[in-house]
């Protein structure tokens, strides 16, 4: 993430990361305060055994776009709802990428951080069954939780 500022999002993601135990790590690397850690992290990132990179970021949010340039991992971008915008320039910055360099654009705030989380899930399913399962279980969790009818 971008910033201190942004945990109380990301850490959405982070919770569905650690409820189907996916090895993760959680940094702050901002594109604008800290450019050089920026590269060093995205370019290195493969090497280090990383496979997918989730990358939260709010105003001119263009960490996940300078995290896409940076290595051929799929990168997750999370726009932060911002206070000024209400996250509609964390998501433009975002889901705006040129042809060439792809970023996989989640919605703003708590639910694209959830949904960075599943869909990395989803990306790693794919050559692990038994975190397929794991995630197959969590959907139907999911459905399961959900009233045929309202209380009131
Ligand atoms: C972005 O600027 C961060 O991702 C954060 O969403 C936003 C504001 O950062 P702070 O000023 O709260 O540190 O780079």
């Amino acid at each position: 993430m971008g910033s201190q500022s942004d945990w109380e999002t990301m850490r959405h993601a982070v919770s569905v990361l650690e409820a189907l135990d996916i090895a993760h790590e959680v940094r702050i690397v901002s594109a604008h305060r800290t450019p050089d850690r920026l590269a060093e992290y995205a370019r290195t990132a493969a090497a280090r055994g990383l496979s997918v990179i989730i990358a939260g970021a709010g105003g001119a949010a263009h960490l996940p776009g300078m995290c896409a340039a940076w290595t051929i991992l799929p990168v997750l971008g999370v726009p932060v709802e911002s206070h000024a915008l209400k996250g509609m320039d964390s998501l433009l910055s975002i889901v705006q990428m040129p042809g060439g360099v792809p970023v996989g654009t989640l919605a703003i705030g708590k639910a694209g951080a959830t949904n960075a989380g599943l869909m990395a899930a989803s990306i790693l399913a794919l050559n692990d069954s038994a975190l397929s399962d794991r995630l197959s279980a969590w959907r139907q969790a999911q459905t399961d939780a959900v009233a045929d009818s309202p209380s009131r």
